[in-house]
């Protein structure tokens, strides 16, 4: 999406917003009374939909708390967006009828970690902030995927370190503003994980633990023991934002506004309810479910959406489908997805209380389906080498150990493998975007042609595949005969052998 089309329409911002046709939902509470409450590492589309909205859905017009500073730890593009327009921006929730819009208040300010750290951490250290949600996505925890070790050697980590006060990593943010707590006498904040990681405050928490040890015996122990990390389970489905809804803001509001956002109209927030001194918005007043062991449904969801939608996003992108609803369009993709779920998921997944996840599954499939929204394949494709493990690779390690078969599972892995090689099946370059990509791409290349031997290549990565799964002799079977039916028959007609 490009901000500098010439726009006639006025600028989205709080003098506009007091103008507002009434058909428009606008913020039910007064800004300017607004107090600050949360501070949220990775502002991009997915927070602005999920858990800024909830947050908007639950602030009191009479006592209006939880307001939100979010920050950027890359690139200032969403500070530069939603600045000019005073934090407001237009989320449009895309279904079945017409395309609905409601301007969003609660984002207070965009900060950009690399311009000015000191300012970040001021922020997260000032005791209104209770809360530091995170979504910087799996990669952003520097941690290694398959055993969930903080990665001491990642530059940025190694940087944190010995720059403690301008740190550049979100573990590296919360434990300095951890400790600066500390020093003054403070309450910890709840640092709060809302990414797609099995066990994500479990994690969290490790690596905050882990982190801090290597500079401060004290601290280490004070976070292990009085800073709680919650576990999410998130989901709605949110497309990187095109002109298409650039176009629709617009037309809903008159006014134009660069960073709007686009979602499903499905939602859910499934919280571990341990927060410091109990403090958090009431989001359960908005749907979320707070509950005690958030665990089977955040292994459902990964499991279950997130890697069908990995299915969806290397064997559709292989087989020329742009986007997820294009994929499952295809009968053999949608069969191939069916079959993963019925046959290789659901029966090593325990349900979570009161789920049925053959409903749970068909509500999925309507999703992916839905034509409204236009959620492309490169998009998820990206990071695999992050998202594999609890995406796939656990429920293959589960029907290993239980003696069961896996071939839609093996096939998802081969697709990723090649996927990875760089090279479309009408041989043109794919954008491969994941952190390990020069590291795969090396190994592809060392290893030749024969696909054996680039299967084994791949399954050397232990950080991916553990250290059992690569010398699993079962294991490099399947995904080697799943990866030779890939090069015999294309993704698509390889998908639909195994449909059912
Ligand atoms: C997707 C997720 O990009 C991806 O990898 O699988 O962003 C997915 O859309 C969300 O988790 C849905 O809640």
């Amino acid at each position: 999406m490009s901000s500098d089309t010439v726009h006639a329409a006025p600028r989205l911002n709080a003098r506009a917003l007091k103008h507002m046709a009434a058909s428009v939902t606008v913020p039910r509470y007064d800004r300017a009374r607004l107090r600050h409450g949360i501070v949220h590492l990775g502002i991009g589309a997915f927070f602005r939909a999920h858990g800024a909205l909830y947050t908007e859905d639950v602030i009191d017009p009479a006592a209006p708390d939880w307001g939100i500073v979010g920050a950027s730890l890359r690139k200032p593009d969403q500070r530069d967006r939603l600045a000019p327009q005073d934090g407001l921006y237009v989320a449009l929730e895309r279904g079945g009828g017409p395309v609905s819009a409601r301007i969003v208040g609660n984002l207070r300010q965009v900060l950009v970690a690399p311009e000015d750290p000191a300012a970040l951490l001021a922020r997260i250290t000032a005791a209104d902030t209770r809360i530091v949600s995170l979504t910087v996505t799996e990669k952003g925890y520097c941690h290694d995927p398959a055993t969930g070790a903080l990665q001491q050697d990642h530059a940025d980590i190694r940087y944190d370190l010995a720059h403690p006060e301008q740190p550049r990593t979100a573990v590296g943010f919360l434990v300095a503003a951890l400790a600066a707590r500390r020093r003054a006498g403070l309450a910890p904040f709840t640092p709060l994980s809302c990414d797609n990681l099995p066990h994500n405050g479990r994690l969290l928490h490790g690596l905050l633990v882990q982190f801090a040890a290597l500079s401060d015996d004290a601290l280490s122990a004070w976070i292990a023991r009085d800073v709680p990390c919650p576990a999410t389970m998130v989901d709605r489905i949110v497309p990187a934002a095109t002109e298409a809804d650039l176009t629709d803001a617009e037309a809903a509001t008159g006014l134009h506004d660069a960073a709007p956002v686009s979602h499903e109209p499905f939602r859910q927030w499934v919280i571990e309810d341990r927060f410091v001194d109990g403090q958090r918005p009431p989001w359960q007043r908005a749907g979320a479910e707070l509950v005690t062991d958030v665990a089977p449904y955040e292994t459902m969801k990964l499991r279950l959406l997130n890697g069908a939608h990995s299915a969806l996003a290397y064997l559709g992108f292989l087989g020329g489908c742009e986007t997820i609803g294009e994929a499952i369009a295809d009968q053999g993709l949608r069969g191939l997805v069916a079959r993963l779920w019925r046959e290789e998921i659901i029966p090593v997944l325990p349900a979570p209380p009161g789920v049925d996840l053959g409903a749970y599954t068909d509500q999925l499939m309507a999703r992916f389906a839905n034509p409204a929204v236009r959620h492309r394949t490169w998009q998820i494709a990206m990071d695999g080498s992050q998202k594999l493990p609890q995406r796939l690779l656990d429920t293959v390690r589960e029907r290993r150990a239980a003696g069961l078969a896996y071939p839609c599972l093996a096939l998802v892995v081969a697709a990723w493998m090649r996927y990875v090689g760089g090279l479309d099946e009408q041989g043109r370059a794919i954008d491969v975007r994941d952190p390990l990509a020069a590291e795969l791409q090396g190994a592809l290349r060392s290893a030749g042609e024969d696909a054996g031997a680039r299967v084994r290549a791949m399954l050397g990565f232990t950080a991916v595949f553990g250290a059992d799964l690569g010398d699993d002799p079962a294991f490099v079977a399947a995904v080697s005969a799943a990866y030779r039916d890939l090069l015999r028959l294309g993704a698509l007609r390889a998908a639909a052998a195994l449909a059912r």
